[in-house]
């Protein structure tokens, strides 16, 4: 059983909550641990087709857990850094989608946990930012990774080297969030989405994520090649054969994930 998370599935989506209202739902050491292993289940579990995660009561996630990083030494935090880069790695390799839920604050390696999901939807009542140069570290979950491939260099290092935090129609507006909602719709509407999804074929969604997220960090080239080999794959799967059969027989494809 986890403390600090909470996780179910219900029609082939899987719902992670991070759960430490009191405290915003800070990332400590253990939701890493959490974290990493619930993914170990979802990649398993061919029940869940699509994640949502998102953060129980006002925040998504306020970052990193302040009291436990003040008594960390430099290894200690270190270790923990390296943790959470095994984690959000291991959400961008796993081959079903991730939809980030922000339903309130979603700052420092919390924007860093949505950044590692495939996409973001935020209710109005969301916040982002990168606060860490206040604090006098830099983000260390991906921040300086991910947050100049979404929203651009000169962005990433506005948000960076002031620490504001934004609002969802600013999020959205450089390109952070995908889907502004009304905060009572958040959920429905992701779960709109993980059913549209879940109407496709899981071989093609999967390999098109694998191959969506090498090829953006790799020359165009190689990214050719890779797209050629990941096409290939889903060009060999039993659920090819039926998405097209099913589209000239007009009727609708039955997908079996094979
Ligand atoms: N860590 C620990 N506790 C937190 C955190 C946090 N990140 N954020 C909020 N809390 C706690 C508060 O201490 C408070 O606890 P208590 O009730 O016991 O006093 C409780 O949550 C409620 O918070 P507030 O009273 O502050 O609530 P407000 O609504 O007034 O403000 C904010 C909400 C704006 C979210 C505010 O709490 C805040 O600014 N939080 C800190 C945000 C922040 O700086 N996050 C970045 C952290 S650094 C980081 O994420 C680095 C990632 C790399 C990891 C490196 C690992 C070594």
């Amino acid at each position: 059983m986890y403390e600090t998370i909470k996780y179910e599935v219900k029609d082939g989506i899987g719902y992670i909550t991070i759960s430490r209202p009191k405290a915003m739902n800070a990332i400590n050491n253990q939701v890493l641990d959490e974290l990493y292993d619930v993914c170990t289940k979802i990649e398993k579990d061919d029940e869940v087709r699509v994640v949502i995660l998102t953060g129980e009561g006002k925040a998504f996630v306020a970052g990193a857990d302040i009291a436990e990083m003040n008594s960390l030494d430099s290894i200690g935090g270190r270790n923990m850094i390296a943790k959470g880069h095994r984690v959000m790695n291991y959400i961008e390799s796993i081959e079903k989608p991730f939809i980030a839920a922000v339903n309130g604050f979603a700052l420092g390696g919390g924007c860093e946990l949505s950044m590692a999901c495939d996409f973001r939807i935020a209710s109005e009542k969301a916040k982002f930012g990168q606060p860490e140069v206040g604090l006098g570290i830099i983000p260390g979950f991906g921040g300086t990774i991910r947050l100049a491939r979404l929203v651009g260099k000169g962005m990433a290092n506005y948000l960076l080297m002031t620490a504001d935090m934004i609002d969802s129609a600013e999020a959205y507006r450089i390109g952070l969030v995908e889907k502004v909602v009304a905060p009572e719709e958040l959920i429905a509407t992701c779960e709109g989405i993980a059913q549209k999804i879940i109407k496709n074929a899981p071989i093609a969604v999967g390999v098109a994520k694998t191959a969506l997220n090498k090829a953006f960090d790799i020359d165009i080239h190689t990214a050719s090649v890779l797209e050629v080999e990941a096409f290939t794959s889903t060009f060999g799967s039993q659920d090819k054969t039926e998405g097209m059969t099913a589209f000239l027989e007009k009727r609708k494809p039955e997908f079996k994930n094979r």
